[in-house]
């Protein structure tokens, strides 16, 4: 049983997603079949992820064992910041699609919205370590991105990692062809992101929380210990409905119509992580989980801090 949220395009994207940046070579693949057959139908990938030709053999396996259809999937993928000129934007998508083993993706978003320096290497710096820009302006990327739907390749375009003041620079683009219709964002209980959650349902785009587990996987040492999974709030109400952490993480967000793409390659995870259609948080509970103090964002990408485009004002 899963649920979907309805984009402003009416397509439904299944609430309930499979995240894979960091699922490796070599076990992605049967992570993403053992995914479908678990009845995941949306997968969260990027071009920066680098493992996207291999999520494309198991999407392809299942499709060609017709276990599913295409039609069921619904596969998010991302430009990334390397590629903003709008000269390398089509290119860039015709690259993952490849990869992908797919004719179009149901939502390509802007991974970011800072450009970095173009080229092959993922995270151009400078010799301070910082992120090298382009001199490119998200306006002018989105234009290409509107192009992609024009041209098929994309089902529906959205933004990540956006702030309240670029989302409404967008959307008050003066020749604006089609709205951003998701916005992807870091959310869980200690950066619920309540105002910019709101701001966007009220514009009409939907939500997406990524790192909704607290990315225990996270691969630089964070500034603090944050364990989202061993929190006592959350494991005590885990435990009243004989559920796990991670399960009442998830609930959170479909709980407020916001979509959520846990990662993992583990299936007994996978699986765990699936079940969470037959729990309902209590509006105290989801109260309790909004007001927690604690607050921590976890993907911060401090190296791009100096970019005229950073999001993360805040930090
Ligand atoms: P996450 O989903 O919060 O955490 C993933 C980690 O939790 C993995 O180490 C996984 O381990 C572990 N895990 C999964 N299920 C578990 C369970 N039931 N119990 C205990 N541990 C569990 O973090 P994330 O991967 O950073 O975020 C999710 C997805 O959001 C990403 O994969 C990516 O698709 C997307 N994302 C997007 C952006 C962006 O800029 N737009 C940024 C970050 C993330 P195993 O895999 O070993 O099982
Ligand atoms: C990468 F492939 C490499 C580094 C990195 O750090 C910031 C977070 C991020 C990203 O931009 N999107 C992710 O899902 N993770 C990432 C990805």
């Amino acid at each position: 049983m899963t649920s979907y949220v309805e984009l402003s395009t009416k397509a439904k994207m299944p609430i309930l997603g499979l995240g894979t940046w960091q699922s490796s070579i070599g076990k992605v693949r049967d992570a993403v079949k053992f995914a479908i057959d678990v009845g995941y139908r949306h997968f969260d990938c990027a071009y920066v992820y680098q493992n996207e030709n291999e999520i494309g053999d198991a999407i392809q396996e299942k499709i060609e064992e017709g276990a599913v259809t295409r039609e069921d999937l619904f596969v998010v993928s991302k430009l990334w910041c390397t590629r903003h000129e709008k000269s390398l934007v089509k290119g860039a998508c015709q690259n993952t699609l490849a990869a992908l083993k797919l004719d179009y993706l149901d939502l390509y978003l802007m991974h970011w919205p800072m450009g970095f320096k173009a080229g092959e290497d993922l995270f151009p710096t400078d010799e301070n370590g910082m992120i090298i820009p382009s001199d490119t302006d998200f306006l002018d990327t989105w234009e290409a991105l509107e192009e992609l739907v024009d041209a098929g390749l994309a089902k529906s375009i959205g933004i990540s990692n956006f702030n309240r003041e670029q989302i409404e620079r967008l959307l008050n683009k003066p020749d604006l062809k089609y709205k951003p219709v998701n916005n992807q964002i870091e959310s869980h209980p200690y950066l619920p992101q309540e105002e910019l959650v709101n701001y966007c349902q009220s514009q009409g785009i939907s939500v997406t929380a990524y790192c909704p587990l607290g990315a225990p996987n996270w691969p630089q040492p964070k500034s603090e210990a944050i364990f989202l999974l061993d929190d006592p709030k959350i494991k005590e109400i885990a435990a009243k409905y004989s559920k796990t952490s991670a399960q009442v993480l998830i609930r959170f967000h479909i709980q407020r119509n916001v979509s959520v793409i846990p990662k993992s390659v583990t299936p007994h995870r996978i699986e765990e992580n699936f079940k969470v259609f037959d729990f309902e948080l209590t509006k105290e509970e989801m109260e309790t989980i909004l007001r927690f103090k604690k607050r921590y964002r976890i993907c911060s990408l401090t190296t791009g801090r100096n970019h005229k485009d950073y999001p993360f004002t805040e930090d």
